[in-house]
């Protein structure tokens, strides 16, 4: 069943379609877009793009690659790569907001696309290019987020959910909840991403992930509140060592990262809390300031092959978009079923309530 594509006629889906623009913003974002203005030229990349570059400069989620990704596409084309990550979209934002250049593709999550798109900061891709892009499964040929994937090509999916030690813990955790309660004090962390921890304790209260009403927000703040003393951190993929070393015994974690950690230890295990959850997808998208786009479709077009897809879907325990690359995969990450999906939500605008979560994230990051 389609879960990404834009036919698909499920309301809270549909909803989707709007994004949540600058709801991915925190305030350093905020501040950046006030000082935000495009020095480098705004490039159109519809013609020929002549001849191929000699370098290519990616700005990614960190470990979201296979350790050949980049290597293979060297050998390959002649074209040094240089590799910067983030760990957060409020990052990535920040940064192509305040004007950052030099960078050919980012890799933002859906939930940032409407605001790229609507601040200019994404190309059209050229289809001449692109012989591969047939490969993508229906469902991601047309998401939601960006019709007939004129502008991105979708990289992975994945849901937010618990990374637990199995031989920590008596049984697998099975709430939001568990973040409150003191027994695991200090053993536990939560993602760095306001999204994900205001939006799991709403829905621990049995709210929309995506609510903007300050009486329910409140209780959403309260609960992260209460839950902060029992964190170690905020922290996102790099907390994966000190769950796996067994440091961490609880994480809020994402499925592909959840999936990585659980490659090198076997006693972690993932769950998604019977409160429900979030799913999201990444894209890879050109930047308009973009100093190599010849290369950069190149690269477009060699991860859109089936095996090389199928590699980073392996490595990384991301869900692929690539139809071709599902059967490839050895460790194949079927779409989630219907019933799944019945308790996973997308992350939509949040319209003016933008600045109340904001000025929340910010108190719960103070206190
Ligand atoms: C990769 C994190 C990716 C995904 N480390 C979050 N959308």
């Amino acid at each position: 069943m389609p879960f990404f594509a834009r036919s698909d006629r499920n309301p809270s889906r549909r909803d989707f379609l709007q994004g949540v623009g600058a709801a991915a913003l925190g305030s350093s974002a905020a501040a950046a877009l006030l000082g935000a203005c495009g020095k480098a030229p705004l490039r159109d990349f519809s013609g020929d793009l002549g001849p191929m570059e000699k370098r290519l400069n990616l700005y990614l989620w960190s470990d979201y690659l296979a350790p050949d990704t980049i290597s293979g596409f060297e050998a390959e084309h002649g074209v040094a790569v240089t590799l910067d990550t983030y760990e957060s979209n409020e990052e990535l934002a920040a940064k192509l907001l305040a004007g950052a250049t030099g960078y050919d593709l980012a890799l933002p999550s859906s939930s940032l696309f409407p605001l790229l798109r609507g601040r200019n900061l994404i190309a059209p891709l050229n289809r001449n290019y692109l012989s591969n892009i047939g490969n993508l499964a229906p469902l991601f040929a047309d998401p939601v987020w960006d019709p007939g994937t004129e502008y991105s090509v979708p990289w992975g999916w994945g849901t937010t959910g618990i990374a637990y030690r199995k031989d920590r813990l008596p049984s697998a955790p099975d709430s939001w909840g568990v973040f409150l309660d003191p027994t695991y004090r200090g053993k536990m962390t939560m993602l760095d991403d306001a999204r994900d921890v205001i939006g799991c304790f709403l829905r621990y209260r049995g709210h929309s992930i995506n609510s903007v009403d300050p009486a329910q927000l409140a209780e959403a703040k309260q609960d992260a509140l209460a839950a902060k003393p029992n964190l170690r951190a905020y922290a996102s993929a790099p907390v994966k060592p000190q769950l796996i070393a067994g440091d961490i015994w609880l994480a809020q974690m994402w499925s592909g990262d959840a999936a990585q950690a659980m490659a090198e230890q076997p006693e972690i295990g993932f769950v998604v809390p019977k409160e429900g959850s979030m799913i999201f997808a990444d894209a890879l998208v050109v930047l308009r300031t973009a100093p190599n786009p010849r290369a950069a479709h190149a690269f477009l077009d060699y991860v859109l092959r089936p095996e090389v897809a199928a590699a980073v879907a392996d490595a990384t325990g991301y869900g692929t978009p690539n139809q071709a690359a599902q059967s490839l995969a050895r460790y194949p990450r079927p779409y989630p079923s219907p019933a799944e999906l019945e308790r996973l939500e997308y992350q939509r605008d949040l319209g003016a309530g933008v600045e109340l979560w904001d000025r929340i994230w910010t108190e719960i990051k103070a206190a």
